[in-house]
């Protein structure tokens, strides 16, 4: 396909998928923001950063291949063929799944879709997940419990402008995606965070709880809008389900209990539920703040059993969502790179749904595996007697991303093939014995669904450098290697979406009647789209919920520790999240000077006062202890931090990993580690003589 002056498409980075024009000048290329609707003219940092993205100096350009000990240039054939002689020998010896996938929320449809075909078919493995797992998932399960239907927001960004009030739970979009700001600029901000944020300095109202009570916030919330008389019963009575079984829980969260186990001033959270229950329109959204916890499913639940209570769900101008991160979060969890799913949002266990899939694929059902580990549990097992001998990456940095990261580590250098396909050397390239560089963004076709669910064309605007693929023609050519058709492996992002489009028919996550022809004329097409003349739904649930009686359920949720408890030893909580410039492992934006020089190192957040009592001032260096590991941060001293916790972001590689910390406390329903809380204790870093 040949090169073009200029295109529109959509930022690399976030969810928020903000419209941009790239253009190629003699010294470059450039990029503008669109009038497109989420960011109406608006890009961040990183988004007008972009394209120094596209030749950054250590980029990918050759495969490589692991010769004693080096890693060193050789030809794709060599690089396939040794990937699928070694894929071979290890699943005759071990079996389909000796070999697992660990995909990304950054793929586009297409590829999540073929990742997760290529693993049930070509290796016949049910292990295979993504790093979503560490995103959304208790979003995901909390929401689909309660609606029927996982879609992060079930209206449109823009709906947000007209409300009169916003609850934001965990979440900091001034700095994760500040063009959303824009439209949260007219409402009344509830902020709900441990820190002072940017967000938090713009709210009307911050709620500052200590990390990982959530829940028993949200809990205290629905007694207050019960007991102050805020509740829409009319709406209870007609639109849900199990109002009572809630209700017993939340019964006994009195607003001075709560305010014991959070720190949330009784006045504080019935002046929320007032502003909430008085406004006309209002919308509670969650974020990564009070998901990722090992008890985040049942936060959410807390906080959509709030938006229940206050009758917000199912009707315009109001409602819940959850802010989804990843640049194709929401697409990525829909198309079958999850452990226990399938395409259009199908379960693998599912026999129909089965049946469905078994059949675009042209094999019989009893072909595909069942359900495999979720992500943090497939890295435990890595190289163990019954894991995963081999694992191939698309995607993802888990040497810096997963929790407990240095255990992780260990497992992914015992394996005895660790595949990484990536256009960056990050740190999980690193430790692979064979690397497979592809190509990013501006180089390819491609579609995204963004936290909206409107499907967004990514559109190519330059030929890749070196003798980077594209990650469908890595998915061909090691497909035919293992003896696949080669039919079954198209290599053009259209053809992919072809067939994902009658995958997903039917299912929850339909994109029948999504097409490169409609998307192209400009359409604005919110899934489910079931067919060619369907407007797409841009709006949910206004007529009902996805439950076959059409109604909400609450959920009977309980407060609980969380797995790490602060004591004797480890006294702290350390909680840990991002900052503007710099994007999850880093491992694109440490590359790019602008970004890099704007935060080029991890830091942690101290209040002086803790800071004083460990000994320790402004910009020293400290070492931040818990039961895992330690991590070495330049301190910060920020006088509205809790006392009793700290912050770190985790964007850093090396002994700045905040992820050393970090432990193996999993949500039992979403699986989801608990990236918000470990139990930590901080000191002055000795450098310890050599
Ligand atoms: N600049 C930048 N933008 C990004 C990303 C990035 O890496 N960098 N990543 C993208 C992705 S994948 C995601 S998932 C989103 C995430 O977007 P956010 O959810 O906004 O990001 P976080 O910083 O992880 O967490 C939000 C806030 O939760 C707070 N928090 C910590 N513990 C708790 C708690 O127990 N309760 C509550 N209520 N709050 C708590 C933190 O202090 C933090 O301010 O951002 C997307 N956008
Ligand atoms: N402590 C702590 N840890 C966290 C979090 C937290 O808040 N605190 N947040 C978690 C969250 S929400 C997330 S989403 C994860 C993210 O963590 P990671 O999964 O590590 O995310 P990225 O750094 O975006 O890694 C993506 C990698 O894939 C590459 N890549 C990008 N696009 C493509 C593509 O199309 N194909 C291929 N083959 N490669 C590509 C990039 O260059 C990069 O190396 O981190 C989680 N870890
Ligand atoms: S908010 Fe997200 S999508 Fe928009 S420019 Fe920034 S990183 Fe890109
Ligand atoms: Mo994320």
């Amino acid at each position: 396909m040949p090169e073009v002056r200029t295109v529109a498409t959509h930022c690399p980075y976030c969810a928020l998928q903000c419209g941009t024009r790239l253009t190629r000048e003699r010294r470059g290329v450039s990029v503008r923001p669109t009038d497109f609707p989420v960011n109406r003219g608006g890009l961040c940092q990183k988004g007008w950063t972009a394209p120094a993205l596209l030749d950054v100096a250590d980029r990918l350009r050759h495969p490589l291949l692991r010769r004693d000990g080096e890693l060193v240039p050789v030809s794709w054939e060599t690089a396939l063929d040794t990937i699928a002689a070694r894929l071979h020998a290890i699943r005759a010896e071990s079996g389909p799944d000796a070999v697992g996938v660990f995909g990304g929320g950054g793929l586009t449809n297409e590829k999540a879709y073929l990742l997760g075909k290529f693993a049930r078919l070509a290796l016949g493995t049910s292990q295979i997940d993504y790093n979503g797992r560490f995103c959304m998932s208790s979003a995901a399960a909390a929401g689909t419990a309660a609606f029927g239907l996982d879609r992060g927001l079930p209206f449109p960004v823009t709906d947000l402008g007209g409300a009169d009030v916003v609850l934001l739970a965990g979440a900091n979009p001034a700095e994760t995606m500040p063009p959303l700001m824009q439209h949260l600029r007219s409402p009344d901000l509830i902020v709900i965070d441990p820190r002072r944020t940017a967000t938090a300095e713009q709210a009307a109202l911050h709620l500052q709880p200590l990390p990982g009570t959530d829940l028993a916030l949200a809990l205290g919330l629905v007694h207050i809008a019960v007991t102050d008389g805020f509740s829409d019963t009319a709406f209870i009575r007609e639109r849900t389900q199990d109002f009572d079984a809630a209700w017993q829980r939340a019964m006994s969260w009195w607003p001075e209990r709560v305010e014991r186990v959070t720190g949330v001033p009784v006045s504080e959270q019935r002046r929320a539920v007032r502003m909430l229950a008085e406004a006309g329109s209002a919308y509670v959204l969650t974020g990564r703040g009070a998901e990722q916890h090992s008890k985040g499913a049942d936060t959410v639940a807390g906080f959509i059993n709030l938006a229940l209570a206050l009758g917000l769900p199912g009707r315009a101008g109001a409602g819940y969502g959850c802010l989804t991160g990843q640049g194709n979060g929401q697409g990525g969890r829909e198309h079958g790179q999850k452990a226990d799913q399938l395409p259009g949002y199908r379960m693998i266990t599912d026999q129909a749904a089965r049946e469905h899939v078994a059949e675009v694929w042209g094999v019989l059902p009893e072909v595909l595996p069942g359900p495999g580990r979720s992500a943090y549990e497939l890295l435990d097992a890595l190289g163990t007697s019954d894991g995963p001998r081999a694992l191939l990456v698309f995607g993802s940095n888990p040497a810096v991303s997963a929790p407990r990261a240095e255990h992780v580590v260990s497992r992914l250098t015992s394996l005895d093939l660790l595949v990484v396909a990536d256009f960056v050397p990050s740190e999980t390239v690193e430790l692979a014995d064979v690397v497979l560089p592809v190509t990013q963004w501006a180089e390819e076709e491609g579609t995204m669904t963004n936290l909206e669910g409107r499907v967004l064309r990514r559109r190519r605007l330059q030929v890749p450098p070196g003798h980077a693929r594209s990650d469908l023609e890595v998915l061909h050519g090691l497909a035919t290697r293992l003896g696949e058709p080669g039919h079954r492996y198209p290599t053009t992002a259209r053809e992919v979406f072809d067939e994902l489009r009658r995958a997903s028919a039917g299912g929850k996550a339909d994109y029948s009647g999504i097409s490169y022809q409609r998307l192209d004329a400009g359409e604005a097409l919110h899934w489910p789209c079931p067919d060619g003349e369907h407007p797409g739904t841009p709006r949910l649930f206004l007529d009902g919920f996805a439950h076959a009686d059409g109604r909400a359920r609450f959920a009977a949720v309980e407060h609980r520790d969380a797995g790490d408890v602060p004591a004797e030893e480890f006294p702290l909580t350390a909680t840990t999240g991002r900052v503007l410039a710099q994007y999850q492992s880093g491992a694109q934006t440490r590359r790019v000077a602008e970004l890099n020089d704007a935060a080029p190192e991890v830091f942690v957040e101290v209040h002086p006062d803790t800071a004083a009592r460990a000994g320790l001032a402004e910009g020293a260096l400290a070492r931040v202890s818990s039961s895992r590991g330690s991590t070495i941060a330049a301190v910060r001293l920020v006088p509205t931090m809790r006392t009793d916790t700290v912050f770190l972001p985790f964007h850093f590689p090396g002994d700045g990993r905040a992820n050393l910390l970090t432990g193996d406390a999993l949500d039992p329903r979403s699986r989801m580690p608990e990236f918000k809380v470990s139990a930590v204790r901080i000191e002055p870093h000795r450098e310890v003589a050599p």
